[in-house]
């Protein structure tokens, strides 16, 4: 149930934008307001997908976020979450990616898939979501907590759009009947060295499920996946921090590999 006042809704996502587009540290929402709910956090990262589309971002889908066992236990959180992608977080694969407009950049190795027919809630399943499915394609997800040495909840994060900030896709397109995205493998190397690895099946079981349960919080939100939407599935390891001058490379298994430089 959303609890927060319409003016402290706009008042706490104008102070998450502030964050996000300056990039600078804020203390956790809750700090101020302890019973904030799920709910409230949406609300406020609603607020903030309507300002974004208003200056002229163009949605293009959206991400499950917290999907694998080792991203809860890595965050302290037990419920998975969504965000939104626009077209300004997107970088191309072999690129250059600067630091010095994000806080806390690290990445993480994810599923991405691409629909061709819309989805709706309140009881997507992972079936459903394959059958509506164009091709599947690998990303890396930059994310970039907006929150104070990494202290959050998930009330706090959903409205910091679940740390949201740049994707790169790439790789190998795939038909998803081509594949069993249970076991396709992932190796996520930095600076040359493996430093985590896994299994999609991490992500809920199947990258599937995630985005059925993507589709099922939109229901809640009052909204649908239209056809032609870039989905994140969510990261199949722990994220892994990154600084200027490190080099990104995730293989994954059947779908290729993306590589990603980050730079002051
Ligand atoms: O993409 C995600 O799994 C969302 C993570 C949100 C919390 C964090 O910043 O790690
Ligand atoms: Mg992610």
């Amino acid at each position: 149930m959303v609890t927060l006042s319409r003016e402290d809704i706009v008042r706490l996502c104008e102070r998450v934008e502030g964050a996000q587009t300056r990039a600078y540290a804020i203390p956790k929402l809750t700090d101020e307001y302890p019973n904030m709910t799920m709910a409230d956090g949406y609300a406020i990262q609603t607020e903030l997908r309507r300002r974004f589309i208003e200056q002229g971002h163009a949605l293009i889908g959206w991400k499950a976020g917290l999907t694998s066992r080792a991203k809860m236990k890595q965050m302290g959180v037990d419920v998975p979450s969504i965000g939104f992608l626009t077209d300004r977080m997107a970088r191309p694969e072999n690129s250059s990616i600067s630091v010095s407009d994000l806080v806390h950049p690290r990445v993480e190795c994810e599923v991405a898939f691409v629909t061709k027919a819309d989805l709706s809630g309140p009881d997507c399943t992972a079936e459903q979501v394959l059958a509506a499915t164009d091709y599947v394609l690998p990303a890396i997800e930059i994310i970039d907590s907006r929150f104070s040495g990494f202290k959050f909840d998930l009330e706090s994060v959903v409205a910091d759009n679940g740390s949201s900030a740049r994707f790169v896709s790439g790789g190998r397109a795939r038909y998803p009947d081509e594949l069993d995205l249970r076991t396709l493998g992932v190796v996520l190397e930095k600076n040359g060295e493996i430093v985590e690895m896994g299994a999609a099946a991490e992500v809920l079981g199947h990258p599937a499920e995630a985005v059925a349960m993507l589709v099922n919080i939109l229901h809640d939100l009052g909204e649908t996946l239209p056809a032609g939407s870039f989905v994140m599935s969510g990261g199949i390891t722990a994220a892994v921090a990154v600084q200027p001058g490190d080099h990104i490379n995730a293989r994954f298994q059947e779908l290729g590999s993306i590589s990603i430089r980050f730079e002051q």
